[in-house]
């Protein structure tokens, strides 16, 4: 009935209609109206009620609701099962729960806020409420263990596109799972997997975007090198419309992975980054050094020249290295 409801309501658009015509049109007591139109300006609908003409609809929500992802859905496979929380803890935690229990590939999370957000080996992740995109998504891909690190490298080259597509803020892909802008990080990948010697139960792909924070909501350690969407490209950015064109991106990338490999994934993950060519600090899992990103080669693992050699590193933190001035 809510749902009906909205429909009229945005069918009307912006115009009034009285409690009178909605529960005449919807066989439904003006009781029974009120309380749906009250429940629907909670989920954030701005709608405007005016004692003689009615209601309007003023606002859409911003919220990540599952009937709005829905409504802008291009994807085939990802996103037809939404699990949406106003809180969670880590919609990783979530989406690894529902694919141990056999959830549908493509089934993803997503909350407005997360009380425990990751990133990699236990550091946390900053995911303040209606500000940002905290979503996973659940993969049953068909290829083997081995291959795991590289839907990282996979979702990057998605995100980074659906982004310049809806903000045009012009970012860039940073190894081996951040996405920049202006130098600074605006998106953060964490890739888990569950999986057999030789084949792969699930694979969460854990997505965290920062769309309209403002500089001053950042806490102080990340402060000098986070970044948002918003501060970027100087507007604020529709959030489900930006989830709705990562879905799509990402269903895209993983169906050419899933025909042709990730040889032509690799191609544009090479054009979209800002590593290569860059001197870098590496900290590698068991040692770090100093070089110049050359490439990546056929695993996802960042190629560096060094003084002593090649180095291959296969997961390990990055930083680029100011260019010199030349003063
Ligand atoms: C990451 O780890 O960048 C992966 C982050 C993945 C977050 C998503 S949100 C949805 C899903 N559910 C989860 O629980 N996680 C995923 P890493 O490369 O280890 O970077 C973590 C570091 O980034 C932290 O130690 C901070 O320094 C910094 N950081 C934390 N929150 C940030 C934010 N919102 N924006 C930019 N930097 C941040």
């Amino acid at each position: 009935m809510r749902t009906a409801i909205l429909e009229v309501l945005k069918h009307n658009s912006g115009q009034y209609i009285s409690g009178e015509d909605i529960s005449h049109t919807l066989k439904v007591s003006r009781t029974a109206v009120w309380k749906h139109i009250r429940a629907l300006k909670e989920d954030g609908y701005e709608i405007e009620a005016h004692p003689r003409l009615g209601y309007a609809l003023r606002q859409n929500t911003d919220r990540l609701l599952p009937a709005e992802i829905k409504a802008q859905l291009t994807s085939d496979i990802l996103g037809r099962e939404i699990h949406y929380f106003s809180e969670t803890d880590s919609t990783n935690n979530e989406a690894k729960r529902l694919a141990t229990n056999g959830c549908q590939e493509g089934t993803i999370v997503v909350a407005e806020a997360q009380g425990s957000g990751r990133g990699r080996l236990a550091r946390g992740w900053f995911s303040p409420p209606g500000k940002g995109i905290w979503l996973s998504v659940v993969l049953r891909p068909p290829f083997g263990p081995m291959e795991a690190a590289k839907c990282t490298l996979m979702a990057a080259v998605a995100v980074n596109r659906a982004i310049n597509e809806v903000t045009g803020a012009g970012c860039g892909i940073k190894w081996p799972n951040d996405i920049l802008c202006n130098g600074r990080k605006v998106v953060g990948i964490l890739t888990e997997m569950s999986a057999e010697m030789d084949a792969i139960n699930h694979i969460v792909i854990g997505m965290g975007i920062n769309v309209n924070i403002e500089p001053q909501e950042f806490p102080s350690e990340i402060a000098a090198t986070a970044t948002s969407l918003s501060i970027a490209s100087g507007h604020q950015v529709p959030r489900v419309k930006l989830l709705t064109a990562i879905l799509a991106e990402l269903e895209n990338v993983y169906n050419v992975v899933k025909t042709s490999g990730f040889v032509p994934v690799l191609a544009d993950w090479k054009s979209q980054s800002i590593t290569l060519g860059q001197q870098v600090d590496v900290r590698g899992v068991d040692r770090s050094f100093t070089g110049v990103a050359i490439d990546i080669d056929a695993d996802g693992a960042l190629l560096i020249e060094t003084p002593q050699g090649l180095e291959r590193v296969l997961a390990g933190d990055v930083s680029i290295r100011p260019a010199l001035t030349g003063q």
